[in-house]
């Protein structure tokens, strides 16, 4: 998943304002008062440094333009031009690998999935809140749906509004909030004129229960139809063995949007590599790719696909040949890649070259609605503005193929 932070590293890389940018798309905008970490724009609302606008831009001219590989008839890849590192060939599988996890779904296992519990909107000011709970997470016929709701469903529209208090911080350790920052356990509907995370949604992961490194991972998923959804494939670190967020890596696996009338809507997904210094170094966007398909991801079940060694790593669509974002892990170290400056300690020194993706990653699948990182360029801007928004969208999520399901999860080992 995006983060906010990572749009202000963005952002300032194209500090210069230009109106291009190397490879055209999003450009977002900040108070100037954020570089120094003090307030932005609509800083009313209970939050920190904020973006105050968007606009998409043309590449400069200078640029390279993105190379576009046809992948047959029915499907084609869009990959930005520093991507790719190194020569590259297909390498579907690995002699050997072996089975190491395997669910499909025939009932919901909660030893190996646990349930996040916040508020805390995924560091991007997200507009669900998630939940243990059956109503937006459940079985049926073998398959996980995610379903995102109306959090008036269960507190009434008043509540929603102002003077609730929403506490999530539970009385156990099976139901104790999974994360305060940002305000995520405990808010106050009306405070500063924001209404309450207006939608329910549920995000899982095996970070208590299942790690691995170097493997292939294999979902096979229908995405969601609707509005502002953002559903999510992807990884994170077992251990922050380099630190925090992003210098210990992400890896993404798939995320997508569910609207129809937006570029790159939902019958795009992308893929992407996060890694970096600190919050503010985030250089995803030299391992970034998007792909586009012929038809909407939520008209059928795909595989999404990773496979990851030690010195390759790439994202697939429905068969191993079918590659979207594939990154030579051995080229440069990431330091040297990254070119971030002298001033930044390099968390990665005297570690393998492939630093920090050698070590175990754990799984998540969520579905998020909306945000205020830029990740929806043309969405509401504020958790109000969507709310207020709701005779919009909330009919596009009046349809069968609302629902995120994910058919079944399996991961091989390369190694013992
Ligand atoms: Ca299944």
């Amino acid at each position: 998943m995006l983060r906010l932070c990572l749009i202000l590293s963005l952002t300032l890389a194209y500090a210069s304002a230009q109106q291009c940018n190397p490879v055209g798309g999003l450009q977002v905008f900040y108070d100037p008062t954020c570089a120094q970490g003090g307030p932005g724009c609509n800083a009313g609302g209970q939050n920190n440094c904020r973006f105050c606008g968007f606009d998409i831009f043309p590449a400069c001219p200078s640029a390279t333009p993105a190379p576009t590989q046809s992948t047959g008839s029915t499907a084609s890849t869009t990959r930005g031009p520093t991507t790719t590192r190194g020569p590259t060939s297909p390498r579907p599988t690995k002699a050997g690998e072996k089975l190491i996890f395997e669910d499909n779904f025939d009932r919901f296992d909660l030893k190996t999935w646990k349930h996040d519990i916040t508020m805390s909107g995924g560091g991007n000011w997200e507009f669900q809140y998630y939940h243990n709970n059956r109503t937006n997470s459940y079985i049926k016929d073998g398959v996980l749906h995610m379903k995102a709701t109306l959090t008036s469903d269960r507190i009434g529209e008043d509540n929603v509004k102002s003077g609730y208090r929403m506490d999530l911080w539970g009385g156990s350790p099976v139901d104790a909030c999974t994360g305060n920052n940002f305000w995520g356990c405990e808010r106050v509907s009306g405070v500063e004129g924001n209404v309450l995370n207006p939608i329910q949604s549920a995000k899982i992961t095996t970070v208590e229960s299942f790690s691995f490194k170097y493997g292939r991972v294999e979902v096979r998923a229908k995405l969601p139809l609707g509005d502002w959804l953002w559903p999510a494939i992807w990884l994170l670190p077992a251990k922050n063995e380099f630190g925090m967020w992003p210098a210990s890596g992400e890896i993404d696996i798939m995320e997508s949007r569910g609207n129809v009338n937006i570029p790159e809507g939902v019958d795009h997904f992308g893929s992407t590599l996060h890694w970096g210094t600190d919050w503010s170094q985030n250089r995803y966007d030299l391992t970034t790719a998007v792909y586009k398909h012929s038809s909407k991801l939520s008209d059928d079940f795909h595989t999404y696909g990773l496979y990851w060694d030690e010195e390759r790593l790439y994202t697939y669509f429905d068969d191993p040949s079918n590659i979207v974002l594939d990154v030579d892990l051995t080229a440069n170290d990431f330091f040297t890649w990254g070119k971030f400056a002298d001033s930044y300690e390099n968390p990665w020194r005297d570690d393998e070259i492939n630093a920090p993706f050698n070590r175990e990653f754990y799984l998540i699948i969520n579905l998020a609605v909306g945000g205020t990182n830029g990740y929806f360029p043309t969405g509401p801007k504020s958790v109000n503005e969507f709310y207020n928004r709701k005779g919009e969208w909330w009919p596009t999520w009046q349809n069968p193929d609302f629902t995120f399901q994910i058919d079944s999860v399996r991961v091989w080992s390369f190694y013992d």
